[in-house]
């Protein structure tokens, strides 16, 4: 079997020249050793082109966590929560941690670039995984960018949003509840609750229009209960997938 220089990618190339200078010595012909290098990239690019990953969008308090937790048992995706991964910061006291719990507290946006920083190592340490589900970011357009970036990395994109619609009235209860009991500074406080409504409409709000563009964006109706919205959110899901 014969396999020519130029069907190799340059980064395999590059990888296996490093090989060679670190004195690895394949025991196959090297046109073999270029076909089995490239094999395992093509499958590796499949693999990434068959990803289903999914931004599960809204504004503070419209459920996204509480359905991210069904969804990602259900389909087997892999949950990334800027909010949780922050608040993990927080609780171990670490620099970020820090330096987040007063953009938080006061009811703003983390800096994108802290949390593109966490998006990129965790979509590093999940090489394998058969999609994400993206719960709480992007939050900014800048965050939106960032995110295709680190896909087309990957060769894999977004697939598809889908934004939870509750009413402002709807969602203050909803926090104010959760505050009671969740032991979170951003919820007990409704002048702080509502400081994260204007950040939302200002900064956040913007990236629907983002995948408006793109033809990714769906709305789902956010008020009900938990299981009614998990089955609008199931069946935009399934709809997505069978296309
Ligand atoms: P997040 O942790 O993302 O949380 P959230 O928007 O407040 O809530 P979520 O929509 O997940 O609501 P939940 O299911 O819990 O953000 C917290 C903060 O972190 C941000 O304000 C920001 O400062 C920072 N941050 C996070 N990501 C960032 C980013 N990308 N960039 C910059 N900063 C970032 O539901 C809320 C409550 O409603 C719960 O008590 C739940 O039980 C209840 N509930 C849920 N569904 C219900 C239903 N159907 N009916 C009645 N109640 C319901």
């Amino acid at each position: 079997m014969v396999c020519q220089a130029t069907d190799i990618p340059g980064s395999i190339n590059i990888f296996l020249s490093i090989v060679v200078l670190k004195g690895f010595k394949p025991n196959i012909c090297p046109s073999h050793y270029f076909l089995h290098l490239h094999i395992i990239f093509v499958t590796h690019q499949d693999q990434a082109a068959h990803m289903f990953n999914l931004i599960l969008f809204g504004p503070p308090g419209s459920g996204k966590g509480t359905q991210s937790e069904k969804l990602v048992e259900k389909y087997g995706l892999i949950h990334l929560s800027t909010g949780n991964l922050l608040r993990e910061e927080i609780s171990n006291r670490t620099p970020l941690g820090l330096e987040a719990k007063n953009f938080i507290d006061r009811g703003q946006l983390v800096p994108d670039e802290v949390v593109i920083g966490m998006i990129d190592s965790s979509l590093e340490m999940h090489k394998d995984a058969s999609g994400f589900l993206f719960d709480g970011f992007p939050r900014t357009v800048a965050q939106a960018h960032a995110l295709d970036r680190l896909l087309a990395l990957k060769r894999t994109e977004i697939s598809i949003v889908l934004a939870l619609e509750v009413t402002e009235e709807e969602l203050i209860q909803r926090l104010l509840n959760r505050g009671k009991t969740s032991g979170r500074s951003d919820d007990n406080d409704e002048a702080i609750i509502h400081k994260r409504f204007t950040v939302y409409n200002n900064e956040t709000a913007p990236v629907a229009d983002y995948y408006k563009k793109a033809h990714k964006f769906k709305a789902i109706p956010g008020e009900g209960s938990v299981n009614e919205i998990f089955a609008s959110l199931r069946k935009a899901i399934d709809m997505a997938l069978a296309s």
